[in-house]
């Protein structure tokens, strides 16, 4: 556990950083690095991780991810944890718990994790209808946080598991609450494929909106993530009792959770990338990227 703000008696006094300027300081001019709320946008080149990690130093920052492996969706779990074992919070001052949801608990694979690193398997049944699979996420997140992180934990990722680390990911994105932004839709104008009709909890108007975020990644501190999932979980419950059933489900009542509760971090497209989208001169380094997958073979009902 840390004090509340980030202390500087842990900065090592044989690191020198460059001096930072306000005026054309290295800065990105090629992307917007901060939203109109204030709240930092993270790309490469805007931040540095040798600072970063020199701050969080004495903290002993634990982080829990959460990632769900229902049915077909075990064969994810091995690229997933080895890929995060190589860039996610490496080093000797972070500890990650991985709590891993499956209904195949002997499917998980045996992984070496390195100091500090462990993994916890959380039997959870399956289902065959999809939707309740995704939206059921929230609510899970939502039971861990109360039963078991608070107090253990000072932050907390939520992965969908197919997908891979790349690079880096480390004290850069840990924020109050941190959201992604969309591949598929950082360069769009504002026709996002946000809920649209108004019976629905997560009904966004024409006009409403910020950015459009992929749900396959959100974290930040516990009682930050606790108020988001249990506020979607909340309203997708509600849409279900009305016969409703979102757009794209958790992530359109997460689109509109955000919308109203502004993410403090928000992570550019490096940190949630997909592999089918030809590269972009403005994402430098990909840290994170969903694979291409053939929903024929793995979804239960399509
Ligand atoms: C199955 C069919 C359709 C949609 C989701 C599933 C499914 C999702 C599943 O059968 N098992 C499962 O564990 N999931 C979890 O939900 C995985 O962690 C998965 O990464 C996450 C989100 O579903 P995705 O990755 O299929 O959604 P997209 O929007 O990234 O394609
Ligand atoms: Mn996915």
């Amino acid at each position: 556990m840390h004090p509340a703000s980030p202390s500087l008696t842990g900065l090592d006094s044989n690191l020198r950083f460059d001096q930072p300027h306000i005026l054309n300081g290295g800065w990105r001019t090629d992307v917007a690095a901060v939203t109109p709320w204030l709240a930092p946008i993270v790309w490469d080149a805007t931040f540095d991780p040798a600072l970063l990690d020199a701050m969080h130093k004495d903290r002993k920052v634990t982080v829990a991810v959460t990632v769900f492996a229902i049915g077909k969706y075990t064969q994810f779990l091995k690229d997933f944890l080895e890929t995060a074992e190589r860039h996610f919070f490496v080093g000797s001052t972070f500890n990650i718990r991985y709590y891993v949801f499956t209904d195949q608990p002997a499917e998980v694979p045996s992984i070496d994790m390195g100091a500090g690193r462990e993994l916890v398997i959380r039997s959870v049944p399956g289902s065959n209808r999809w939707q309740e699979i995704t939206a059921g996420r929230m609510k899970m997140i939502q039971a861990l946080i109360e039963t078991e992180l608070r107090g253990h934990a000072d932050y907390i990722f939520c992965f969908d598991v197919d997908a891979k680390f790349h690079g880096r990911w480390g004290t850069e994105t840990l924020g109050e609450l941190v959201a992604a932004i969309h591949p598929g839709y950082y360069a769009t104008e504002r026709t996002f494929p946000y809920e649209r009709r108004p019976a629905s909890k997560a009904y966004m108007a024409p006009e409403d909106g910020d950015y459009y975020y992929q749900a396959a990644v959100f974290g930040g501190e516990l009682p930050y993530v606790h108020h988001l999932v249990s506020t979607c979980g909340h309203n997708f419950e509600l849409d279900a009792q009305q016969g409703i059933e979102a757009l794209w489900q958790d992530e359109s009542h997460f689109n509109r959770y955000l919308w109203i509760h502004k993410p403090t971090k928000v992570l550019s497209p490096e940190y949630l990338w997909q592999d089918f989208h030809p590269r972009k001169p403005e994402i430098r380094i990909i840290r994170f990227s969903s694979v291409i997958k053939d929903y024929t073979k793995i979804r239960p009902n399509v």
